[in-house]
């Protein structure tokens, strides 16, 4: 019992309302993503810190929310989560933090989701991002300098050193959409979840967020046809998440499956690489709701809808997380 009361020490009894009441209805710039970041971490500091893990090629930092009631001590198994990485995937980072500020600001009310600790990463790629308001809206990668060429940018998701050299649906040309960098981990914001997924204690589930199509896929996605031992554990954990979001919104279904057959190969992803090269069992690519142009421009009025439709997701995993480890 002391145990657990020391558990929760830090969850608040009720809701402090007023100040932080946070309207997801436009997209937040990196400047805005920041400031809501410290905020939350300056009003609720037993719950969540804010830090740097890094920089971007430009400069940005790489803000990584750490959520733990028990101040990230150990004793919890560690759901790892980045978020758009591809630039232009916006709805991406938004329902991330739509999750991180549930978390936090309505702990009280989720104590079955703070019985593990968070590490988040809403905003992975900035540089990109910031150039996906200002230059090109469907920019999708970093925005690094190449050798011998004015292009600019690599896909960091064919960046990651698992597999990086099998060069599947990725591209050797600066170019491309799908440019797979100079080498594995050329790119500083690759290198910063890399470095945390292998060095953080037991973290138990590794989840990419991007956008688009309602899949929930799970490696290996590097070709067609890779055995993974955990296969049906993922299908059914994937399964069970699916099925929360279809009772929340019976009009929506995501597909859960394999990455390669589900939806296409692709080798230097993350969740590859979480799974082969950073031994997380649990690993998941989750492609959200799309809408607008090309299916990356979600149209502002549905950034809560579809926020939270995943986080009834985020809650099983949670859960599952939690009962397993
Ligand atoms: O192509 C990607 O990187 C992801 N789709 S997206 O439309 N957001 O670009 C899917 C990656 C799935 N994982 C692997 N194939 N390993
Ligand atoms: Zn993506």
């Amino acid at each position: 019992m002391a145990r657990e009361q020391a558990r929760n020490a830090a969850i608040p009894s009720r809701k402090i309302s007023g100040r932080h009441s946070v309207a997801f209805d436009h997209y937040f710039r990196f400047d805005e993503i920041t400031n809501f970041l410290f905020e939350l971490a300056k009003e609720f500091p037993q719950l969540i810190t804010v830090e740097s893990a890094g920089k971007s090629s430009e400069g940005r930092d790489l803000w990584l929310a750490k959520i733990s009631t028990t101040g990230f001590d150990g004793s919890k198994p560690v759901i790892f989560m980045d978020a758009n990485i591809h630039a232009r995937e916006w709805i991406a980072c938004m329902s991330t933090l739509n999750l991180i500020h549930e978390l936090v600001e309505h702990a009280y009310a989720l104590p079955e989701m703070l019985a593990v600790d968070w590490m988040i990463m809403p905003m992975a790629n900035p540089d990109g991002y910031e150039y996906s308001h200002v230059g090109d809206r469907m920019w999708r990668k970093t925005m690094s300098k190449n050798v011998g060429t004015t292009c600019l940018g690599t896909d960091p998701n064919r960046n990651f050193a698992y597999k990086w050299e099998t060069g599947i649906s990725t591209s050797d040309a600066p170019c491309s959409l799908l440019f797979r960098g100079p080498h594995a981990e050329s790119e500083p914001e690759v290198q910063a979840i890399s470095h945390l997924l292998r060095t953080t204690p037991n973290i138990k589930l590794y989840l990419a967020v991007h956008s688009y199509g309602d899949y929930l896929l799970f490696p290996f996605g590097y070709d067609y046809n890779i055995p993974n031992d955990n296969e049906a554990n993922l299908q059914s954990l994937g399964n069970r998440a699916a099925a929360a979001i279809s009772r929340f919104n019976p009009a929506r279904s995501y597909t859960v499956g394999n990455s390669a057959s589900a939806l296409y190969p692709a080798s230097g992803a993350s969740d590859d690489f979480a799974a082969g090269g950073a031994q997380i069992h649990y690993a998941y690519t989750v492609e959200l709701s799309g809408g607008g142009n090309q299916g990356f421009d979600l149209e502002p009025s549905k950034i809560q809808q579809v926020s939270n439709e995943i986080f009834v997701a985020y809650r099983e995993y949670a859960m599952f997380v939690a009962e397993t480890f």
